[in-house]
């Protein structure tokens, strides 16, 4: 079984690349923020309590996510693998997922992070905005703010990863192509 974190702040290219990494892994994607997303489109409890941290660029409580990524664990049980994209954001979360994991005899083989400059994560995410209509990706103050809380609350998960040595660091800088090259290259060799 593969089971990948792709990591990365918003921005980096998680999504796009998750895309890409499921067809050619068949995989299963589960991005908590395209959960969320589909919760406040669908107007449910939970959606409507996601919205205002979402909207001001925080991040949506812990239980929240963990039982949403649960649930999807457990509709999924004869996959060959996972994407989790946008999931473990903090340390919590990731304390979390090992140990749901766990009950079900599988584990995380490796995490892979995307960096990227911060003046280009913010040219791609303002980009978005214009042709998404995400709230989020259309105000400067909220993508501040959701870099600064990439760096305060989730950069540390690559601690709780790199002492587990599942942490690998990829070049997240150039084209949708050149940098899946460079995540395939890393993934094969720990397949
Ligand atoms: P997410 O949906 O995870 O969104 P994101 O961090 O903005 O990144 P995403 O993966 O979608 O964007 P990508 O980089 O692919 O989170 C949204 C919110 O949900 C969070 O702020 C938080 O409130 C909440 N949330 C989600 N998960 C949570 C959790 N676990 N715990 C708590 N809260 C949670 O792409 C960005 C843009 O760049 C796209 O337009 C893309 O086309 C473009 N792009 C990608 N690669 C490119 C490249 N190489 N060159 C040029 N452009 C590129």
């Amino acid at each position: 079984m593969l089971n990948i974190v792709l990591f990365g702040p918003p921005g980096a290219g998680k999504g796009t690349q998750a895309a890409n990494l499921i067809e050619k892994y068949q995989l299963v994607h589960l991005s908590t923020g395209d959960i969320l997303r589909g919760e406040l489109a669908a107007k449910s409890p939970l959606g409507l309590e996601a919205k205002k941290f979402m909207d001001k660029g925080e991040l949506v409580p812990d239980e929240v996510v963990i039982g949403m990524i649960e649930v999807k664990l457990d509709q999924n049980p004869a996959a060959k693998g996972f994407i989790f994209d946008g999931f473990p954001r903090t340390k919590a979360q990731a304390g979390a997922l090992d140990k749901l994991l766990d009950k079900k005899n599988k584990s995380i083989t490796i995490m892979v992070a995307l960096e990227v400059e911060k003046q280009e994560l913010v040219k791609r995410l303002m980009g978005r905005g214009k042709i998404s209509g995400r709230a989020d990706d259309q105000d400067m103050n909220v993508i501040e703010n959701r870099i600064t809380v990439y760096n305060r609350e989730t950069a540390p998960v690559i601690d709780y990863y790199n002492a587990q040595k599942k942490f690998q660091s990829v070049d997240g800088m150039g084209t949708i192509e050149e940098i899946f090259g460079r995540l395939c290259k890393t993934i094969d060799k720990v397949k």
